[in-house]
């Protein structure tokens, strides 16, 4: 849906001094005129000081998109599983098999998750967990029927590509026939994760015995044939570099030009604590905000861009719905992933933080879907 921009108060000719400037002035021309940006564009974007400009640029696109809306959900993450064979350098969550401290969440442990917010409306579930290579297929269909058990009606949101990939493997139904059985047992939509940096250095660097960027991205081709919403994120701050942050993205968009099944793209920021990684500084603000701003406008076949408050903290999720987000994910109760990494925010929000929380971004807070349906538009009146 393309809205009417909000704020216009800059005029037209001092925003092209400033873009001429800062030396972006080619890119500027392009994003008024709503053309696409290249490779090369999006490294300058990336390497320009004047991250203010950059974030200026990525507000126009976004408010094209989302006018001066600034989406939340109310959802629930459930993690069913720490136990994972992967041995990613960048991961606090993960225990490897027979290690203490390793769990796997079984019925009675998911009835008791969900009956803990009986009397909290919540629209969606996501559910993620480690590769754990003993748990058989059978695991992940009554692990949806679990659910729907309890709450029959909420959004299932469950299942990155690899998580998908090892279902492929055991379930001897093929890839097709594995996803129509998940979908079939409840599943709706699926999460972006996954896919860190979707380069091949990367992959052998921090992640090389899950799966590698040509097959996340032939998973989620597959998955968005089959009908299936999914977001894509990118995990920044460890490693990469900016030419294979623009190499993550470039893979995301032609994907996404063949089947427009991405809705969000989420850039992940990478925190240290607690793994192998432990001696790399966190990403500071200003990367936060400069990825949200080079996704918004590289990504211009995505609808929207998530600031995870979970990762970036409330205050900067604020600043970032000015550098091109328009989401900021949800009430989200109980994280862990993140928290086992250092993360310092609170695991979850209530709907009237979050409401407050964008409205003194200056943003107009709409309580969304799963697949970004208008649930409650929070206006000024409201
Ligand atoms: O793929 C793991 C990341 C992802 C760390 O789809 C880490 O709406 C930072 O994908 N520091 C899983 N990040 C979470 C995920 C997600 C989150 C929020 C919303 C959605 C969505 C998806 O978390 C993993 C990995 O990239 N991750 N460890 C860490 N130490």
């Amino acid at each position: 849906m393309s809205v009417a921009p909000q704020s216009t108060a800059v005029s037209q000719v001092s925003l092209q001094a400033r873009y001429t400037r800062a030396g972006l002035a080619d890119i500027f021309d392009k994003v008024q005129a709503g053309e696409r940006l290249s490779g090369a564009d999006g490294l300058r974007l990336y390497e320009t000081p004047d991250l203010q400009a950059v974030g200026a640029l990525a507000n126009i696109v976004r408010e094209r998109k989302s006018g001066n809306f600034a989406y939340f959900n109310r959802n629930l993450r459930i993690d069913y599983t720490n136990v994972c064979n992967k041995q990613c350098l960048f991961c606090a969550f993960d225990r490897l098999p027979g290690e203490p401290g390793g769990y796997v969440l079984q019925r009675e442990d998911i009835h008791a998750r969900l009956h803990q917010y009986d009397d909290v409306h919540v629209t969606e579930v996501h559910i993620i967990g480690g590769i754990h290579p003993r748990l058989p297929f059978s695991y992940y269909i009554d692990l949806l029927g679990w659910v729907r058990e309890v709450r029959p009606d909420i959004h299932i949101k469950a299942f990155t590509m690899v998580e998908i990939a090892q279902m492929i493997k055991i379930s001897g139904l093929g890839p097709e026939g594995t996803v129509r059985a998940l979908m079939d047992a409840g599943l709706q939509s699926c999460p972006g994760g996954g896919a860190e940096v979707l380069n091949e250095r990367v992959h052998r660097e921090l992640f090389r015995i899950k799966i590698g960027p040509a097959q996340w991205l032939e998973l989620q081709k597959m998955v968005h044939q089959c009908g299936l919403r999914s977001t894509a994120t990118m995990l920044y701050g460890h490693i990469e570099t900016a030419a294979e942050r623009i190499e993550h993205i470039e893979k995301l968009r032609a994907l996404q030009d063949e089947t427009g099944g991405f809705q969000t793209f989420i850039p992940l920021a990478f925190h240290p604590a607690n793994t192998e990684l432990s001696h790399l500084p966190a990403p500071s603000a200003f990367d936060d905000l400069r990825n949200i701003a080079v996704g918004r406008l590289m990504l211009d076949n995505f609808d929207h861009v998530k600031a995870y408050w979970i990762m970036m903290s409330a205050p900067i999720s604020q600043i970032a719905l000015a550098y091109g987000a328009d989401d900021v994910d949800g009430t989200t109760l109980e994280e862990t992933v993140f928290h086992e990494a250092g993360a310092v925010t609170p695991t979850g929000m209530t709907v009237e933080s979050i409401v407050r929380m964008l409205r003194e971004a200056g943003r107009t807070p709409v309580e969304r879907d799963t697949l970004y349906q208008h649930l409650r538009v929070y206006d000024s009146a409201a």
